[in-house]
C-alpha cells in the first residue's frame, strides 16, 4: 500500500510539473491570403519553437502556443517575418516575400491593411 502511495505521489508530481511547463497561448496578427500562406506561416511558427500554430485566413490571426522556456513571441514573429510575412511587430523580409508563390504576394492587401 505504501509503495502504491509513493507511486501515486510520484505520478502526481510528474503531472504537476508537466502542467507547469505548459504552453502559453497567444494570438498574433499576420498578413497573408491563402492556404499556402497558412502553411508557410504555421511552419515558420513551429520552426521558431511553437508547439501549435493555427492561422486563420479570414481574420489573419495566428494562434500559437509555446513553452516560454524554449521560445518567445518575438522569436516566432521574427521567424514568420523571415519567411516573408508581415507580423504585427515585424515587416516581412522583402527577399523572402519575392520568393513566395504568386498567390501569396499580398502587396496590394499589404497596403490596404495598413490603412485600416
Ligand atoms: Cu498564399
Amino acid at each position: 500500500m505504501n509503495k502504491l502511495t509513493s507511486i501515486a505521489t510520484a505520478l502526481l508530481i510528474f503531472i504537476g510539473t508537466t502542467s507547469f511547463a505548459q504552453a502559453k497561448t497567444e494570438t498574433i496578427k499576420v498578413s497573408g491570403n491563402c492556404d499556402m500562406c497558412e502553411k508557410n506561416i504555421e511552419t515558420a511558427a513551429k520552426k521558431a519553437g511553437a508547439s501549435t500554430a493555427k492561422w486563420d485566413e479570414e481574420t489573419k490571426i495566428l494562434t500559437v502556443s509555446y513553452d516560454e522556456a524554449s521560445t518567445t513571441n518575438d522569436a516566432i514573429q521574427q521567424k514568420i517575418a523571415a519567411a516573408g510575412y508581415d507580423t504585427e511587430k515585424y515587416a516581412g523580409s522583402e527577399k523572402a516575400y519575392k520568393k513566395l508563390n504568386k498567390c501569396c504576394q499580398y502587396a496590394n492587401k499589404r497596403k490596404a491593411e495598413d490603412v485600416k
